[in-house]
């Protein structure tokens, strides 16, 4: 029988397959004795055709079989081979069909559904956003805005969500409270002015001219150091303030001011002395500016000197005391501060104050500096600050009242007397964050013209007289310096 089969592979391929076989019990007349086998075998006609026989089968030889099915192979076995399929057994008796029926289980157990061929993204052309997208862009962007306001909102109202309290602003002063706190204005002094104010008037229309009252009441102001020119001992003001806030140029320009004042004939005689211990171009700057002024200047180094000066001007009318910047937080600077103005013993003490510092740096400031007692303040860079709620905030916690304001670098030009007037107008001006050069000079003059114009005119003309004056006195001090 092995022997059969191999003789049906050799035949008819590796895919043959033995349907029958029967055992004949004689072998091939003369080449072999013994039993033959009668084996009927089948190919799968698909799996030939792949994987065509080695050989072609032999043709059939007369009277062995039944013709075109049965030949004989050398060894004298008889093999069937049904190539038309009509002998093969039927129904579930077919083998071949229960194969191709097992064949085509097996195949739809392994089948992997074909994937579509998806269109390859192009790589030069940019994806196209549909409309919808386009809306869900838009409206992400809105929402994105949205977002943004209402974080500054809560900013805002940050410290009274802490404190567990929602500020409760009467509805019609409302608008006022939220521009209060656009200016910097502190939260709960913000909260205090609505509800006075809301009490004073049920009218919306109202509440603005009753925030000016409410502001010109409240702003306390200084005037200017007065000068006794018969006096025996001269008066003294005195300089104090942090690193860079313009106390130099400040009280260059407060010179200006008592030098060239119109309503006096005499000229006050004006000393400057300095303590700024520190720094040499400290010294130099206020030396340019005495040499421009026609005034002495004194250079003190111990508070033992600072007295010596002071004697030795005695016939002088003002002296005007110019310190060295200290840090609040720099405890020997402070403590050497506090000995030269104990030294000093000033007239007026002005503490001076840059409006671009934020109000709780200025606390901290106030609170350090009011151990040598300042009676005054000054406010200077008005001309670089967007917001002046710090100068309300100040003023109503320390009830100090404000000398000066400063508004820009030029000597002498840049300063003006405190007027509750004009600190009030800036406090009801909307803050304009990168407002332009010529809109802040708008606004200046507007103020300046608001009130009094007759003393606006007189003091611009003065302030021409004095710039041109130290302008000349530039021009002096300079060939002195060339010859
Ligand atoms: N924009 C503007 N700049 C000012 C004003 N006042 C002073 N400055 C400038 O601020 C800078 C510092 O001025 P100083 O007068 O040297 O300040 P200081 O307080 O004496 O400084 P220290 O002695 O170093 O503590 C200078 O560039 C001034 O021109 C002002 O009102 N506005
Ligand atoms: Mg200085």
């Amino acid at each position: 029988m092995a022997e059969a089969m191999k003789m049906v592979k050799t035949e008819l391929g590796p895919d043959a397959i033995i349907l029958h076989s029967r055992d004949t019990g004689k072998g091939l007349i003369g080449l072999f004795t013994g039993r033959g086998v009668e084996v009927t075998a089948a190919v799968d006609l698909k799996e030939s055709r792949k994987e065509p026989a080695k050989s072609k089968p032999k043709l059939p030889q007369p009277g062995s079989a039944p013709a075109g099915n049965t030949f004989s192979s050398p060894s004298g076995n008889r093999i069937d081979i049904k190539i038309d399929g009509n002998g093969f057994p039927k129904g579930e008796d077919n083998p071949l069909l229960a194969l191709s029926k097992q064949l085509e289980k097996d195949k739809q157990k392994t089948d992997i559904p074909p994937i579509p061929p998806s269109p390859s993204p192009s790589v030069t052309e940019p994806p196209k956003i549909s409309l919808s997208e386009k809306r869900l862009e838009n409206r992400l962007e809105h929402l994105e805005n949205q977002l943004s306001k209402l974080t500054g909102m809560i900013a805002n109202l940050v410290p009274s969500i802490a404190s567990g309290e929602l500020p409760s602003v009467p509805t019609h002063t409302r608008a006022l409270y939220n521009h209060l706190l656009e200016q910097d204005v502190d939260e709960s002094l913000a909260l205090s002015i609505a509800t006075q104010i809301a009490e004073s008037t049920d009218d919306r229309d109202d509440v603005w001219t009753a925030l000016k009252t409410f502001l010109l009441s409240k702003i306390p102001v200084a005037p200017p150091l007065e000068l006794d020119l018969n006096a025996k001992r001269p008066k003294v003001l005195m300089l104090v303030g942090p690193t860079g806030v313009g106390k130099t140029t400040t009280l260059a320009k407060i010179s200006a001011q008592y030098k060239f004042a119109p309503q006096s004939r005499i000229r006050p005689k004006i000393v400057f002395v300095t303590a700024d211990l520190y720094r040499l171009a400290a010294v130099e700057q206020l030396q340019k500016y005495t040499e421009i002024l026609g005034a002495e200047l004194e250079v003190t180094y111990s508070p033992e000197e600072v007295r010596q000066s002071l004697n030795k001007h005695k016939e002088a009318h003002l002296i005007l005391f110019d310190t060295a910047g200290a840090s609040q937080r720099n405890m020997p600077q402070m403590t050497t501060l506090a000995a030269i103005a104990q030294a000093a013993r000033p007239t007026e003490l002005h503490l001076v104050l840059s409006s671009t510092t934020k109000y709780s740096d200025i606390v901290d400031i106030v609170e350090h500096f009011k151990e040598i007692e300042p009676v005054r303040l000054v406010f200077t860079k008005i001309d670089e600050s967007t917001t002046f709620g710090t100068i309300l905030n100040t003023v109503t916690k320390y009830k100090i009242p404000i000398s000066y304001l400063t508004t820009g670098q030029n000597v002498p030009e840049d300063i003006e007397i405190a007027r509750p007037e004009r600190i009030a107008k800036l406090l009801l001006t909307k803050p304009v964050v990168n407002r332009s050069i010529e809109s802040f000079n708008a606004r200046k003059i507007e103020v300046h013209d608001e009130d009094d114009a007759s003393k606006h005119t007189e003091s611009a003309s003065r302030k021409k007289e004095v710039s041109r004056e130290m302008k000349g006195k530039q021009d002096q001090s300079d060939e002195a310096k060339n010859s």
